[in-house]
């Protein structure tokens, strides 16, 4: 079983993605729990080049670094674990190439469907969470996030202006409509144990989730 979560910033995916793996875990379930860019050790290195401020990345080569953490990801983590009988948790994956290097940079869509289809092996999530909210909600909690931390710059991605942001979630909002037998939207405005307990409803759906 592979569910992916996406979303825009401060969505709630990785809080979400904990309570549900625990969830699982909970009724015996063996989970893995990973994420997008950084799930391998290689992705560990893109995600510092991909995240960090030092770079100015054009967006094809940005795009060349999400897929080869995406290959080696699949590869090397999910398909193993997979294969060992493990539900995979992945925090983004491919839809999130679709929404961010598609509808917020401008680079072709069909041509992203077909590169993420290469990366993956044509991996595709049985099951695919995206937590909804408007841009300018996710964005103030992503802030006051990082004002608890005492942390005061924002990555290179999170850095981009609202609208991008906005075309982000249109992105994901058009990948929902067009595939509603695997993406689900979840209203992320709600408190925590809510949006946990529509993530929990989705995953527990007949026919989908049978550990
Ligand atoms: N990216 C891309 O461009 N192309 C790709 O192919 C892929 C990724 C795979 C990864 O960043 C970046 O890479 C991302 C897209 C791009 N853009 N950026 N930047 P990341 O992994 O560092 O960050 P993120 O994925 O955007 O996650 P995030 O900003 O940490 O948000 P989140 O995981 O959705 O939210 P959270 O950490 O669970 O919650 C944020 C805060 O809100 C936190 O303080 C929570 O306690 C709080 N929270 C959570 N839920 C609630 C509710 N329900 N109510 C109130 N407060 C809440």
């Amino acid at each position: 079983m592979f569910i992916t979560f996406e979303g825009v910033e401060g969505a709630g995916k990785s809080t979400a993605i904990r309570g549900v793996a625990a969830s699982l875990e909970a009724r015996g379930a063996k989970v893995l729990l990973t994420r997008e860019p950084g799930g391998s050790g290689l992705g560990r290195e893109l995600r510092r080049l991909l995240l960090g401020t030092s770079m100015d990345l054009d967006p094809l080569a940005e795009l060349c670094l999400f897929l080869a953490d995406r290959a080696q990801h699949v590869a090397r983590i999910i398909r193993p674990a997979l294969a060992r009988g493990e539900i995979v948790l992945c925090d983004r994956y491919a839809d999130s190439t679709i929404a961010y290097q598609g509808f917020a940079r401008g680079l072709d869509v069909e041509r992203l469907v077909t590169l993420n289809d290469i990366a993956t092996g044509s991996l595709v999530p049985d099951l695919t969470l995206v937590l909804d909210l408007p841009v300018e909600e996710g964005l103030a909690r992503v802030a006051a996030r990082r004002a608890d931390a005492g942390a005061d710059e924002e990555g290179r991605i999170d850095a981009e202006t609202v609208s991008f942001h906005e075309a982000v979630r249109r992105g994901f909002h058009r990948i929902a409509a067009d595939e509603p037998g695997r993406v689900r939207l979840i209203d992320s405005r709600p408190p925590k144990e809510t949006v946990l307990a529509a993530c929990l409803a989705e995953i527990d759906r007949p026919g989908l989730f049978s550990a």
